[in-house]
């Protein structure tokens, strides 16, 4: 089938309102570009130029370009097709964006999962987007993907094509993949591009549909604000997928920019450092519990030279995102660090907020910084929708040039989670000052940042209520000095009261990531409730505080 059968969008995605796109267009922000054939005028520009390194292995652009082109074949040869949805679950290696820009080539789109999902979440992204293939590495972290692949592809009949990077065993290896290039139609630059996952805060995770226009407007200006060039080195430390580190600059934007990633396995500073001297990294980004880890590691070895026995002066740009960065904290970036701190409060539906180089240095430890774009509106209202008195807090609604209108293939949802004139519904409370700066204040939604890892409530407490000795259960956060949130699961218990550990371990079978795993199971009699008769999360989260607190245990 060529690309003119299709209907003009992927159905199950919505499309902005005609109005809005040609303004978009209009004023610049949608250029019409797709990934493809950025990647191949890079390609043209800089041919020699490194674009990624991955362990010894260093690809140019030249060859980053010519394996996407071989990919995009090998894939039209076993049979993946315009539109075919592709889940990809790859850790931090190069194949991840040589398999991304395959599958754009080829009009093809990816859904990015994470490397900690598991069966249940790896099944439900299949079932949900109907895809035909699964790419994953056969093994990483003492995980084999192949095993759960075996069990996914037991669940979704519907999944033609299992390819994996390394040793294949039954499925189809990659590397068998690289056929003599052809040329393909790319999808239109206002189509879904792939499907990006929402942390979620009701039921299952959300996939989020992004098109080149909108995306590459949020990499383009992400470059310019984080004053990327050919010469920027990024290092991916935290998993490749994700939505930070894919476009805020992340690597997207750093290859947009010409310049060069350095792929981390992991992103401890064991890892980390030995690779930022190495390739002389002139920036990075990670979530608070990790720039927590870094800080100590390079105070902990003062002895040593600074960074830890490190070297890391390369470093210009620390980027703090996915969840609160205290201002505590954040004030030691720089002393210890020796680099400038950058706080990025952004999300996979869109808006993404940036403090600026040259914001005064209260504002970049103390706030989570201003949106992109002059076309990104921000709103801060209280619970009837009615904008706050400015420097209130409030719920955040956004729209604009690179903010989703819906999810994917959730009609129900999108009723709630946006309004009805395209505002999404961040379910953050935030406070803006004067100059547009965020603080992220609280949540509105019923969801646990766990160090950056999002886990919605009622997902993990609708596996708890398949145990047969559990009658109802509430799930919570419970503050942690480390990961700033953990999770405490309020159990009332049916019959036998059922052991703390017996209750992860039967979460761990029906096949959910680890982060999702209660931190704390806690047995209670009944739920308090509010006036409206439901369970009164608030009470339970203060009880446990307390309780923590007493025990000497928290902050
Ligand atoms: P997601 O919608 O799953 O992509 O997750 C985005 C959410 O992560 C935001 O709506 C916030 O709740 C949270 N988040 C991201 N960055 C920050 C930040 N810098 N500070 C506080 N919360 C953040
Ligand atoms: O947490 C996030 O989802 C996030 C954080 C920073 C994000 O999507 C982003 C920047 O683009």
């Amino acid at each position: 089938m060529s690309n003119a059968d299709l209907p003009e969008y992927l159905p199950g995605f919505t499309p902005w309102p005609q109005q809005a796109a040609a303004h978009y267009r209009a004023a610049g922000y949608w250029t019409g570009e797709t990934f493809g054939a950025i990647l191949r005028a890079r390609a043209q520009q800089y041919p020699a130029r490194l674009a990624l390194v991955c362990g010894v292995r260093r690809w140019t652009y030249a060859e980053l370009d010519q394996r996407s082109d071989q990919l995009a074949a090998g894939f039209a040869r076993i049979g993946i097709r315009p539109r075919d949805r592709v889940v990809v679950q790859l850790p931090n290696i190069a194949e991840f964006f040589a398999v991304c820009f395959a599958l754009f080539r080829l009009g093809a789109i990816p859904v990015f999962a994470l490397p900690p999902h598991r069966r249940a979440e790896i099944s439900y992204f299949c079932a949900h987007a109907e895809a035909t293939a699964y790419v994953i590495a056969d093994q990483d972290g003492g995980f084999d993907y192949r095993q759960l692949a075996r069990q996914v592809r037991a669940e979704q009949p519907g999944l033609q094509h299992i390819i994996v990077v390394g040793q294949a065993e039954e499925f189809c290896a990659l590397d068998s993949l690289y056929d003599q290039p052809q040329t393909f139609a790319e999808a239109r630059p206002d189509d879904v591009a792939f499907l990006q996952l929402s942390g979620g805060s009701t039921g299952l995770p959300k996939l989020i549909p992004r098109t080149p226009d909108d995306y590459l407007y949020s990499i383009r200006a992400s470059a310019e604000i984080c004053g990327l060039t050919a010469d920027s080195i990024y290092l991916c430390a935290l998993p490749v997928a994700h939505n930070f580190t894919l476009s805020s600059p992340g690597s997207f934007g750093v290859l947009y920019a010409g310049g060069c990633v350095v792929m981390a396995r992991r992103a401890s500073p064991d890892d980390a450092f030995p690779l930022i001297e190495a390739e002389r990294v002139t920036l990075t980004a990670l979530v608070p519990p990790l720039a927590m880890v870094w800080l100590d590691a390079v105070n902990n070895r003062v002895n040593e030279r600074a960074g830890g026995g490190h070297d890391l002066s390369s470093l210009q740009l620390l980027q703090v995102g996915g969840a609160k960065f205290t201002a505590e904290v954040a004030q030691r970036v720089g002393p210890v660090l020796g680099c400038s701190l950058q706080q990025v409060f952004g999300m996979a539906e869109g808006l993404v907020n940036y403090t600026r180089h040259d914001d005064p240095e209260q504002l970049i430890v103390g706030t989570q910084g201003r949106a992109i774009s002059a076309a990104d509106e921000v709103r801060v209202v209280d619970d009837e929708d009615r904008d706050v008195t400015p420097g209130e807090v409030g719920h955040l609604l956004t729209r604009g040039p690179y903010t989703i209108r819906g999810y994917y293939k959730a009609e129900e949802h999108n009723a709630r989670a946006f309004t009805a004139d395209g505002f999404y519904r961040t379910g953050d409370l935030v406070s803006q000052l004067p100059s547009g700066h965020l603080v992220v204040e609280g949540r509105a939604k019923d969801q646990i940042n766990r160090g950056g890892d999002k886990v919605a409530a009622d997902e993990v407490e609708n596996h708890l209520l398949a145990h047969p000795n559990v009658h109802d259960v509430a799930l919570v956060s419970m503050p942690d000095a480390y990961l700033g949130e953990r999770s405490c699961a309020f159990v009332i218990p049916r019959g036998v009261v059922p052991r703390a550990l017996e209750l992860n371990n039967f979460l761990r079978e029906r096949g959910i990531a680890q982060y999702k795993i209660p931190d704390r199971i806690e047995f209670i009699d009944r739920f308090p409730k509010t006036g409206v008769g439901k369970v009164n999360k608030r009470v339970l989260r203060e009880r446990i505080a307390e309780q923590l607190a007493s025990a000497g245990k928290s902050l």
